[in-house]
């Protein structure tokens, strides 16, 4: 908090508009850590964003995910195109080992002033990363970016919930049945638009992309889509070119029939609700402390008033 009614100033706001890297990393800090002045902020860049196309890229931690982002921002980057990268680490409150790795394996980008990478943790942030997240990706897209990438760090629910809030997810896996199966009972066969066996230099690659294939004959979602599943070494390169030809397919594929619109149109729906859901929770929470509250609790376990009659009495619930 600084400044009563304005805490994060217009000149932040003008400067991350005219793209300048210092202003984007202090945005998004101010997001990370749930700041004042945030939900302001992004009002104000609102307007400027939606031009940004985003890639959100999921599966288990150790899968390859970094390397093959990190490939990925080569690839756009031949083809002329600014990239942003939002690396997710909702365990760096703890550890800050993941983000370090990343920032490590990223590093061939860090002196292109057409790259913008930033790891991202969610401490502090109401509704965590399916919250942060959105709000993330606008900066980068109001400060110009056009490719954004996503990086999530394993495959639990809020990962879900976070490249499903993206324009094409890409879901990774490594050879073994395992793997496959385990990406199937966390949803991703669902959600994913482009497969990926990374690690393609390890034996039963053909065996994971063979089973994947089965597997998606009845578990996807997408109209008129059939999710490729592609190999890839991104220890190596190889396989990159043929993912950011996939990339632009599913890209084509949606914006040609309408669906890009209709999709984002519904993830606007998923994230107003998740908004009124978290600030409903919240308002909860706030009435379930204090005096009052631990007098109701005393005529509830007195057995003077049943649960119900105690919650209808609290306002606002
Ligand atoms: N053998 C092999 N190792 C890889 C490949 N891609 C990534 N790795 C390694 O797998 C480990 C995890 O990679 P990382 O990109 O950090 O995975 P993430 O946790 O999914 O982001 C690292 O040691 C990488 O060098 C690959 O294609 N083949
Ligand atoms: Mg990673």
């Amino acid at each position: 908090v600084t400044q009563a009614g304005s805490p994060v100033a217009t000149e932040l706001i003008e400067r991350v508009l005219a793209g300048e890297r210092r202003a984007v990393a202090r945005l998004i800090s101010l997001i990370e850590n749930g700041a004042d002045g945030v939900e302001e902020a992004l009002a104000r860049l609102y307007p400027a964003t939606g031009n940004a196309y985003t890639v959100g890229i999921t599966g288990a931690s150790g899968s390859g995910k970094s390397t093959l982002t990190d490939r990925l921002v080569a690839a756009f980057r031949a083809g002329g195109s600014e990239v942003g990268v939002i690396a997710i680490d909702p365990s760096s409150p703890f550890t800050g080992g993941a983000i370090l790795g990343d920032r490590v394996r990223m590093q061939g980008h860090a002196t292109d002033r057409g790259v913008f990478i930033r790891s991202m943790a969610t401490r502090g942030h109401l509704g965590g990363l399916a919250l942060a997240t959105p709000q993330a990706i606008r900066v980068l897209d109001a400060a110009g970016k056009p490719w954004i990438f996503v990086e999530t760090v394993g495959v639990g629910q809020s990962e879900v919930e976070v490249v499903e809030a993206t324009d094409t997810t890409v879901v990774v896996v490594n050879p073994g049945w395992g793997d496959s199966v385990q990406a199937n009972k966390a949803g991703l066969l669902e959600i994913g638009e482009i497969f990926v066996v990374n690690k393609a230099d390890r034996p039963g690659t053909r065996e994971a992309m063979r089973d994947l294939e089965q597997m998606l004959e009845f578990g996807h979602r997408g109209a008129g889509w059939r999710p490729p599943v592609l190999a890839a070494v991104a220890a190596e390169g190889t396989g990159t070119a043929e993912l950011r030809e996939a990339i632009l397919a599913h890209r084509r594929h949606l914006e040609e029939g309408g669906g890009l619109a209709a999709e984002r149109r519904r993830r606007a729906a998923d994230e107003v609700r998740r908004i009124v859901m978290e600030r409903a929770a919240a308002a909860a929470r706030r009435c379930c402390t204090g005096a009052a509250f631990e007098a109701l609790v005393d005529a509830v376990a007195g057995r003077s008033l049943d649960p119900y009659a105690a919650a209808r009495s609290i306002e606002g619930v």
